[in-house]
C-alpha cells in the first residue's frame, strides 16, 4: 500500500461526505493474502487460536432477524460463513491492519500520541448466492463511553449492486444519532424510510485492491447476493484506545498501535 498519500483531500471529502475511496490503493499481493487466508480460516486449515475468533453462519432465508448470535469460534469447514471477527489474533490479518498507513489515518481523526484499539476486526461475507440484507445502521454502540469514528471496508471481491455491495446515504453522518435508542444504531423501518429514500442511496462499486474509508456515522445497508461468486470484505472498526465499555467493564479491546 502507499503510505505516502496525501491526505488533505481524502479528509475533506471524509468531513464533507462522510467517506472517501482510494482506487487499486493496495497491492494486488496483499489482496490475494487476504483472499487466502480468510478461506483459510473459513475452512478450518488455519493455525490460528479458534477460540479467539468469533464465527457466524448465514440464515439460509436471508432474513437479518434469523441469524444466530451465540456460540463462537469455528462452526465447520464451509466459505458460507457471514461475519467473522477477532481477525487480529491471526498474525496476517494483524500485520496488515497496523501498517504505517492506518497509523496516519488513525492519527488524522482521534489525533497523536494516542493508543488505538480495534472494536472489531471483521470479515463480512455475502457468501455465494447467499447473504442476508443487513438493515440501515450507523457504526455506533451506545455501550460504549464514546463513539468509534473511523472504519476502513476492504473489498476482496469485487462488490456490485447484485452481489451485495455497501450502500451509503452520502452526509448521514452529519445528522448525529438517528436511533440513539438502538444499541447498534440501527434504524426503526420508519426512521430508514425519512432518512435513506431510494432515490439517495449511493451503491459503493468497487474492486478488490480499492479501499474505502468510512465515518462511523454514515448511514450504511448491504443487500444480498444474487450471484454465484463470493462478496468479501474485511471491515476495522479503529477506536481511540481510552473508549471504555460501560455496560461490561470487565471487556478490554485489542490493543493495536500509538499514533
Ligand atoms: O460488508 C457489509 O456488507 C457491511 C459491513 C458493515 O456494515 C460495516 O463494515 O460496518
Amino acid at each position: 500500500m502507499n503510505h505516502q498519500r496525501d491526505l488533505d483531500q481524502c479528509f475533506q471529502l471524509f468531513e464533507e461526505e462522510g467517506y472517501f475511496i482510494l482506487p487499486q490503493f493496495f497491492e494486488k499481493d496483499e489482496i490475494a493474502d487476504l483472499q487466502e487466508r480468510i478461506n483459510q480460516i473459513m475452512l478450518g486449515t488455519a493455525d490460528v487460536d479458534y477460540d479467539q475468533i468469533w464465527m457466524q453462519l448465514d440464515t439460509d432465508s436471508g432474513k437479518y432477524e434469523d441469524l444466530r448470535w451465540g456460540g463462537n469460534g469455528f462452526q465447520g469447514a464451509t466459505l458460507d460463513y457471514r461475519k467473522i471477527q477477532g481477525l487480529e489474533a491471526d498474525q496476517r490479518f494483524f500485520d496488515f491492519i497496523t501498517s504505517p498507513f492506518f497509523v496516519r489515518l488513525c492519527e488524522r481523526v482521534y489525533g497523536p500520541n494516542l493508543p488505538i484499539t480495534s472494536f472489531r476486526t471483521m470479515f463480512m461475507n455475502k457468501a455465494a448466492g447467499k447473504g442476508t440484507w443487513l438493515p440501515w445502521h450507523q457504526d455506533r454502540w451506545n455501550f460504549l463511553d464514546q463513539d468509534p469514528l473511523l472504519t476502513v471496508w476492504i473489498p476482496l471481491d469485487e462488490a456490485t449492486l447484485e452481489n451485495g455491495c455497501v450502500q451509503i446515504i452520502r452526509k448521514s453522518h452529519r445528522k448525529g444519532l438517528i436511533n440513539p435508542e438502538h444499541s447498534g444504531g440501527f434504524l426503526t423501518e420508519s426512521q430508514a424510510v425519512e432518512h435513506a429514500p431510494t432515490n439517495h442511496i449511493i451503491p459503493i462499486l468497487v474492486e478488490p485492491q480499492d479501499l474505502v474509508v468510512l465515518h462511523n456515522h454514515l448511514l450504511h445497508a448491504s443487500d444480498k447476493n444474487r450471484t454465484s461468486a463470493p462478496r468479501r470484505a474485511l471491515s476495522v472498526c479503529y477506536m481511540n484506545g481510552h473508549t471504555k465499555n460501560i455496560a461490561e467493564p470487565e471487556i478490554s479491546y485489542p490493543q493495536l498501535f500509538t499514533t
